[in-house]
């Protein structure tokens, strides 16, 4: 699989369900088995988004280099998910992990399977804090501002709090 070149992608982690802090390490040490995991942010705990009934997440960023396809970044992620039990029965359920390709290298993909950049990320202060500690002058290839701009311009950014236990 050394057909594709060297790609700079960022993940967004997630996780409401068990044991949280050790999903998203279990995640990690499974990405990195397969990804060049690079730069890691710090754990925050936040208040859930859109189903508000539900417990509040641990959510993470991530920077690696990869030579898998956007597609068969997706398929690992999936894969990795379903590892650590998550079902897919009902969306926005909570969930032990949740792996969402923010950014891949400056590609814009719109297919049905996978839409990058994340659609969400631009409005969601628990993507926008991690990743500005990460890549704060990241360029969004779909807006053309870079993540601190954008974390400016999200008015919610209350219900993020760092985690400490990390
Ligand atoms: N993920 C969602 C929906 N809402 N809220 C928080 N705080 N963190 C998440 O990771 C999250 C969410 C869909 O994947
Ligand atoms: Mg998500
Ligand atoms: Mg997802």
């Amino acid at each position: 699989m050394e057909r594709n070149e060297l790609a700079t992608v960022y993940l967004g982690l997630g996780s409401n369900l068990g044991n949280r802090q050790d999903n998203l390490d279990r995640a990690l040490g499974f990405l990195s088995q397969r990804l060049r995991v690079e730069k890691i942010s710090s754990v925050y705990e936040t208040e859930p988004v859109g189903n508000i009934n539900q417990p509040r997440f641990l959510n993470l960023v991530c920077q690696a280099y990869t030579r898998l396809a956007p597609t068969e970044l997706l398929t690992l992620a999936k894969g990795i998910e379903s590892k650590l039990g998550r079902t897919f029965n009902k969306s926005n359920a909570p969930r032990p992990i949740d792996i969402d390709i923010l950014f891949y290298g400056e590609q814009v993909i719109e297919t049905p399977e996978l839409i990058i950049p994340h659609p969400r990320l631009a409005e969601r202060a628990f993507v926008l804090i991690p990743l500005a500690e990460i890549a704060p002058d990241l360029v969004h290839p779909g807006s053309g501002k870079i993540v601190k701009e954008l974390l400016k311009e999200v008015r919610e950014t209350q219900g993020v709090f760092r985690w400490e236990n990390s």
